[in-house]
């Protein structure tokens, strides 16, 4: 815990702060040209993502009332697209995640997701918009960073839409428990993972109506051996549904009070998203670590300012 995060290359951070504000200002404007709302992030709540990892935990009492610092706004997203139809945040999270995810070079403890979501979508409408989210943001950064991407030396090849899918029991039968870091060492584009078991995810994710036991949901995984890109799927809207899959996980209703209390007055299905912008980043210049894209990383582990 005394071991301090290493002194800064401000030259590599000034590059890939400059492809930060690329990508930053290409989604904002890419999403509302496609009618997306921008809401504004949420930064603590009374539910936020029980995520499917052991992650510390950051909840606090104010006012007699137990809060959370946002793990994701995933709960949030489907609320508001209620009747917001069409919305988009960039999303700081907080995940204290444990010591030994500082050596994947791809775990912050915070971060920013651009996190979507969208009303009666299914799970092929949002990987279409990804697709054109990341062909669009790679050949963005190679027509406005290309001083950046040559001082970095990194040569980026805009990937054709639509990007290979492989099904998750596949992918683990052929190549084990390790598949998402071989096969992302082994591919040159993205590709998705789709259709994860149950018991791999959180409860929010749709079950298949037609493949029991298996969801409707979508991990976007970068080639070159850079890991997972963004995951999301269509959500589970039925009350009877969310209640069954929150037993099923173990989980107390009372942890996701006002999220339940909601879903009861009836929610329309909707889809969506999480792109997170600091892996994204990582990607585009090339980098071996997460924490090289941004100033003040918190590194899972190390003492952070
Ligand atoms: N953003 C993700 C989604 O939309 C959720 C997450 O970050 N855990 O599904």
């Amino acid at each position: 815990m005394k071991e301090v995060i290493e002194p800064l290359n401000r030259d590599t951070l000034r590059y890939a702060l400059r492809i930060n504000g690329t990508v930053r200002a290409y989604f904002s404007a890419f999403l509302r040209e496609q009618g997306y709302l921008e809401i504004p992030p949420v930064i603590y709540s009374t539910a936020t993502d029980p995520l499917n990892h052991p992650v510390f935990d950051t909840s606090f009492e104010y006012y007699g009332e137990k809060y959370s610092i946002t793990k994701s706004m995933i709960f949030h997203k489907q609320i508001a697209v209620q009747y917001l139809n069409k919305i988009f945040a960039f999303s700081p999270n907080v995940r204290l995640e444990t010591s030994d995810r500082a050596s994947t070079g791809r775990h912050l403890s915070e971060f920013t997701q651009i996190d979507i979501e969208c009303l009666k979508a299914s799970r092929d409408d949002m990987i279409s918009l990804a697709e054109d989210m990341i062909v669009g943001v790679i050949a963005e950064v190679k027509e406005k960073n290309k001083t950046e991407l040559n001082s970095l030396k990194r040569t980026l090849n805009v990937p054709k839409k639509p990007f290979v899918r492989i099904r998750y029991e596949d992918a683990f039968r052929e190549y084990g428990k390790q598949f998402e870091d071989l096969l992302s060492a082994k591919m040159t584009a993205p590709f998705w993972i789709i259709d994860i078991p149950i018991k791999e995810r959180e409860f929010y994710d749709r079950e298949d109506p037609n493949n029991e036991g298996f969801l409707l949901d979508m991990d976007l995984i970068y080639p070159e051996g850079f890991g997972e890109a963004s995951s999301g799927g269509e959500r589970e809207f039925e009350i009877e549904k969310i209640l069954k899959r929150v037993k099923l996980k173990g989980q107390s209703t009372d942890q996701f009070k006002w999220f339940i209390e909601a879903a009861s007055g009836g929610l329309l299905p909707s889809a969506g998203f999480g792109i997170g912008i600091e892996r994204l980043v990582r990607y585009l210049c090339g980098f071996p670590r997460i924490d090289m894209v941004t100033p003040f990383p918190k590194i899972p582990g190390k003492l952070s300012i």
